[in-house]
């Protein structure tokens, strides 16, 4: 089954013998880079960006030709999904994104797929990196987890505590039940198709899973969606690697894991590396391990980041690991600490 190819990524999550530890970042295409920050001034906008296939497949590979990275993750965004299906999403600056809400049951139950052009660039932007990237980097296609994407959907914006999002789903449970069932069908959609398009390794964006967790509600409205994704995109592909990543669920990650078929499991910088190694095991009893260090010590750099960076890996050293942060790069992070963050984990390989 495993065929042979030359990616460190690949060989780590496919348990096979590793060369080297691979690093990639989440959110290592963005505005603390100087030259996406060129192309989004004269662009204008982020959402014409993603859906122009030629400047994505650009920004994709932009900070593999500055950095010694193992992945590229297109670029994209996990809004998308809202948009297909005819919402209105608009990303302002400094702001995060603001989203047309979905208001009742009745509004869930017409939800349609019926705006292909906002997903379709992402198939194309893949197919140019796939051609363009290094051999030895592995190509990451990503979506939103159903919640996450509900979340946004009813609550109309990133607002922390998710109010409106968690007063819709305790008032009208069996719609948000729906509503996450409709996001799953896409979204598996969704991921086989950039599977079919060039990506060998899926994310799975749960970022706001602790809202679920909070209210008991992580079984219903996280694992069972996920899990639906899980299957119909082993089903419909094969050789895809699934990497999850319910970020802030604390001690809820041993049930997450333990109920869902996973090739590696990603952990914020809250989670205690020990522990995770002793504790959580995906269904399929697959161990591997993505993350954990803090976006803030990036952006600090210096002494601070070598002494976390070298502890992260010895506490992965006798597990596969794949090099990452606990959440996105911060605008503020200065592109060298990047470069001296890569080093010091090359030279722990020495
Ligand atoms: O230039 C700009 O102003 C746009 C900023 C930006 C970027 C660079 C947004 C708006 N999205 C992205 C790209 C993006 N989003 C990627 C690209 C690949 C990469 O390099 O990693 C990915 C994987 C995402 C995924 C994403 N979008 C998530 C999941 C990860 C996470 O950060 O938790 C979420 C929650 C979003 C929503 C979103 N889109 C943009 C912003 C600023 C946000 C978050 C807002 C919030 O906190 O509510």
């Amino acid at each position: 089954m495993y065929e042979k190819r030359s990616s460190s990524l690949i060989d780590t999550i496919s348990n096979n013998n590793k060369k080297r530890i691979p690093i990639w970042l989440m959110r290592q295409a963005g505005r603390y880079l100087p030259e996406y920050r060129k192309i989004r001034e004269k662009e204008g906008s982020f959402l014409t960006m993603c859906l122009n296939p030629k400047l994505a497949s650009e920004i994709t590979l932009q900070p593999l030709k500055r950095y010694d990275l193992d992945a590229a993750i297109v670029f994209s965004d996990i809004l998308t999904i809202p948009l297909a299906l005819g919402k209105k999403v608009e990303f302002k600056e400094n702001r995060g994104p603001e989203i047309e809400t979905v208001k009742d049951k009745k509004e869930v139950e017409n939800l349609e797929f019926n705006r292909r052009e906002f997903l379709e660039p992402v198939y194309e932007t893949l197919e140019i990196v796939k051609k363009k990237k290094p051999k030895e980097c592995a190509l990451i296609g990503f979506a939103g987890a159903p919640f996450t994407l509900a979340a946004y959907m009813t609550q109309g914006s990133g607002e922390k505590n998710f109010v409106k999002c968690v007063s819709f789903f305790n008032q009208e449970e069996r719609a948000f039940l729906l509503l996450l069932d409709k996001l799953a069908d896409l979204t598996a959609f969704h991921l086989i198709n950039q599977i079919k398009s060039g990506a060998e390794v899926l994310q799975i964006f749960d970022s706001h899973a602790k809202i679920a967790a909070e209210n008991n509600k992580l079984r219903e409205f996280c694992i069972n969606p996920v899990e639906k994704i899980i299957k119909r995109v082993r089903q419909e592909t094969n050789n895809s690697y699934i990497i999850c990543f319910p970020r802030n669920i604390g001690r809820n990650y041993i049930e997450y894991a333990a109920n869902l078929e996973l090739n590696c499991i990603s952990l914020d910088q809250n989670v205690d590396r020990r522990w995770a190694i002793e504790n959580i095991r995906p269904k399929n009893q697959i161990r591997c391990y993505q993350g954990n260090l803090d976006p803030k010590i990036l952006v600090k750099g210096g002494k601070r980041m070598q002494e976390e960076t070298k502890r992260i890996l010895q506490d992965f050293a006798d597990v596969n690991h794949i090099f990452n942060l606990g959440h996105g790069v911060l605008k503020e992070t200065a592109p060298e600490n990047i470069t001296e963050l890569i080093k010091i984990i090359r030279d722990q390989e020495k």
